[in-house]
C-alpha cells in the first residue's frame, strides 16, 4: 500500500498528504481526535444525505450561524443560527448542531462557518448510497478466496491471484493427513481464514436484505464474473459463499466449525501465503448456522436454480436431523489454533434456525420448535447484535412471515419485544448529550462500527410493523456517524468519503502497493469513542470484516428505499 492516491477529491488528499508527513505516516487518529487540530471542527456525512429527509452536522467549534453555500460557485443557499452547544457524553467535547434539514435540492454543497471554516463538500439526491452500495457489495466479491479476483477503481487495479486451492487438511478432524476439498468462500475479514459462524451472520444479513430490498437488488449488477447469467448478482455473490459451506458440512451433517491455518499470516497478498489450512472439528453453533443458511437460501434460489435450492435444502435437513440427535451446546474443539475463536452458545443459532427452516418448508414441527425457543428466550429482541448472538435474524423471519399457523399471542409478544427494541434505537440516539446522534449510544466494543450498521435491521423490521419516521431517520443517523458525522470527521469506509481510513488492518491492503481496497468498513473504536487508530497493527479498531460489511450493505439498501418522502 503506498499513500494516498485515495478515491477522495483532491483538495483532501493534500491536507491528509501533508499531515501524514507530519506525523511520520502515522495518519490521523494517533492522537485523541479532539485533541488532534488536523481533525476538521465541522462534522458531518461527507457522501451526502437524501432530500427529503433530516440533514444536521456536528460543529465543535464556538459558532453562532452558519450557512450552506453551493459548491460550485459558493452561492449561499441557506443560512440559520447553530443549536447548542451541548458536551457529548462520549468525547467530552462542546459541540453545536447545524440543521440543514430545510434545504432539499438536489446538489453539491458544503457548510460554511463564520470562524470556524468550510466543511467538506457533500451531495443531496435520491441517489447518494447508489454507488456507495456498489462498492460495498462489491467488496465482497474482492473478499473472494480460491479464485484470481480483480477489480478497478478510479483508476486503480486491485487484484490478487487464486488462493488457498488446496484447502483444506483434516488432521485435526481425523488425525491424519488427509484432505478434502474446502475451496472457495470469502476470507473472513483482514485475516484470509474461513469461519462459518461469521459466514451465518454475514450470510443471513445479506438474505435480509434481499427479502426486504428486493426490487432494488434485483437490478443491481455488480461486475461479477456471473454478471449476465440469469442469476440476479446479488444472489450470486452469496451462492460463492454457499457452495463453501456446503464443502464445511461433514458426511454427518455436522459442520467444521473453521478452516484456518493454526496462526496468523504474515501482510502478503493471499496467494503468497502457503501454511496449511485446516478443518477444526464441528461445533452446534456452526452446525445451526449452515441449517439457517441453507434453508433461506433453498427458498431464495429456487426460481432461479431448482437444483441448487434442492441441494441446499437438502443439506438443511441433514444439518437439522444431526443437531436433533445432538441437542446440547457443543463447542468446536479448536486445541492447537491461535486464529479467530467465534466461540458462542447455540442457542439463539437454534432458533434462527428453526425460523428459517420453518419458513421454507411450513413443516409443522419446526414450527412448534421454534416458537418454543422463542418463548424461552421470553420473546426479546436485542437493539444490537453480532455473531454471538444471531436469534433477531429468527424473530425478524417469524414475525414477517405468510404462512399460517403461528400463536397471535407470540407473534404479538415479538412485535412488542422488537418495537421496544427500536425505540430503545431512537431514544439512544437522540439522546440530548449525544453529540453526533449515535444510535449505539454510548457502547464501544469490538466491531461496533458494524453493530451500528446492523442496528438498522431493528429498525427497519419496527418500521414494517408500525411505521415511524423516526425508525428511517435513525437508521440514516448509523450512516450519517459511519461517513463522518464523528468525532474524527472521517469516512470509516475505506475508498469512500473525506478522508477514509488509509492504513486498515487488512492483509491485501498491506500487502500490495496500491491503495487500500475499496469499500471496507473498519470496526471502529472501542473501548472508548476515541481510541480508533487507522494503523494497521490496530485489529482491534482498525481490521475490516465480512460480518460488518454484511450490515453495511443492508444499511446502504435501505437507504436507497427510505428516499421517499
Ligand atoms: O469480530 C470479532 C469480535 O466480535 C471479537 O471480539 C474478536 C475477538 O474474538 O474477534 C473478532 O473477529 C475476528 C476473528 O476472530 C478473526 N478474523 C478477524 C475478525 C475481526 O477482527
Ligand atoms: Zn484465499
Amino acid at each position: 500500500m503506498q499513500i494516498p492516491r485515495i478515491g477522495i477529491r483532491p483538495a483532501i488528499v493534500l491536507v491528509t498528504a501533508q499531515v501524514l508527513a507530519s506525523t511520520g505516516g502515522l495518519g490521523l487518529a494517533t492522537a485523541r481526535a479532539d485533541d488532534d487540530e488536523s481533525v476538521p471542527a465541522i462534522r458531518l456525512n461527507s457522501i451526502g444525505y437524501l432530500p427529503n429527509r433530516p440533514k444536521q452536522a456536528s460543529i465543535a467549534a464556538k459558532c453562532e450561524r452558519f450557512a450552506v453555500v453551493r459548491f460550485r460557485d459558493g452561492a449561499k443557499v441557506l443560512e440559520a443560527a447553530v443549536a447548542g452547544p451541548v458536551e457529548d457524553v462520549d468525547t467530552r467535547t462542546m459541540l453545536d448542531t447545524a440543521d440543514f434539514s430545510a434545504l432539499t435540492e438536489p446538489g453539491e454543497y458544503r457548510l460554511e462557518v463564520p470562524g470556524v471554516g468550510r466543511s467538506d463538500s457533500f451531495r443531496i439526491g435520491a441517489d447518494v448510497y447508489r454507488e456507495p452500495f456498489l462498492v460495498v457489495t462489491r467488496a465482497m466479491y474482492l473478499w473472494r478466496c480460491g479464485t484470481a479476483v480483480r477489480g478497478e477503481s478510479r483508476g486503480n487495479v486491485f487484484a490478487h491471484a487464486a488462493c488457498h486451492t488446496e484447502d483444506a487438511w483434516l488432521d485435526f478432524v481425523a488425525g491424519k493427513h488427509e484432505h478434502r476439498d474446502g475451496t472457495g468462500g470469502w476470507h473472513d475479514a483482514g485475516d484470509y481464514n474461513k469461519y462459518v459462524v461469521n459466514a451465518g451472520v454475514t450470510v443471513g444479513v445479506m438474505f435480509r436484505a434481499w427479502e426486504d430490498f428486493q426490487p432494488t437488488l434485483r437490478q443491481v449488477r455488480l461486475e461479477i464474473p456471473e454478471s449476465g447469467n440469469a442469476t440476479p448478482d446479488f444472489l450470486d455473490e452469496l451462492r460463492w459463499e454457499l457452495e463453501w459451506l456446503l464443502k464445511m458440512q461433514a458426511p454427518d451433517g455436522s459442520v467444521y466449525h473453521k478452516l484456518t491455518t493454526r496462526m496468523f499470516g504474515a501482510f502478503v497478498l493471499p496467494e503468497l501465503e502457503k501454511s496449511e489450512r485446516y478443518f477444526t472439528p464441528w461445533g452446534s453453533a456452526a452446525t445451526a448456522d449452515l441449517m439457517a443458511m441453507t434453508a433461506q437460501a433453498a427458498r431464495h434460489f429456487r426460481p432461479f436454480d431448482p437444483a441448487f435450492a434442492d441441494r441446499c435444502l437438502a443439506a438443511a435437513r441433514k444439518a437439522r436431523a444431526f443437531l436433533e440427535a445432538h441437542p446440547k451446546n457443543h463447542a468446536a474443539d479448536q486445541k492447537g489454533f491461535f486464529t479467530g475463536g467465534y466461540e458462542t452458545g447455540d442457542a439463539d443459532d437454534r432458533l434462527w434456525a428453526a425460523a428459517e427452516f420453518w419458513e421454507t418448508t411450513g413443516e409443522a414441527d419446526a414450527l412448534r420448535d421454534l416458537e418454543a425457543r422463542i418463548r424461552a428466550v421470553e420473546a426479546r429482541v436485542d437493539a444490537d447484535f453480532d455473531w454471538g448472538e444471531v436469534k433477531n435474524l429468527g424473530l425478524f423471519t417469524y414475525l414477517g412471515s405468510k404462512r399460517t399457523g403461528r400463536d397471535p399471542a407470540l407473534v404479538d409478544q415479538v412485535k412488542k419485544g422488537l418495537i421496544a427494541a427500536a425505540d430503545s434505537i431512537v431514544a439512544d440516539g437522540r439522546a440530548k448529550d449525544n453529540g453526533y446522534r449515535r444510535p449505539l449510544g454510548s457502547r464501544y466494543y469490538w466491531g461496533c462500527n458494524g453493530s451500528l450498521a446492523r442496528q438498522v435491521l431493528v429498525l427497519r423490521a419496527a418500521h414494517r410493523v408500525e411505521p415511524k419516521p423516526a425508525y428511517l431517520n435513525t437508521s440514516l443517523d448509523a450512516l450519517n456517524y459511519l461517513f463522518g458525522r464523528n468525532p474524527y470527521g472521517r469516512s470509516f469506509v475505506t475508498g469512500l468519503g473525506a478522508r477514509p481510513p488509509l492504513h486498515p488492518h487488512d492483509r491485501r491492503s498491506g500487502g500490495d502497493d496500491v491503495e487500500p481496497w475499496p469499500g471496507y468498513l473498519v470496526g471502529g473504536a472501542h473501548p472508548r469513542a476515541t481510541s480508533w487508530k487507522d494503523e494497521q497493527p490496530s485489529y482491534q479498531t482498525n481490521e475490516i470484516a465480512i460480518n460488518w460489511n454484511a450490515a453495511l450493505i443492508y444499511a446502504l439498501a435501505a437507504a436507497q428505499d427510505a428516499k421517499a418522502p
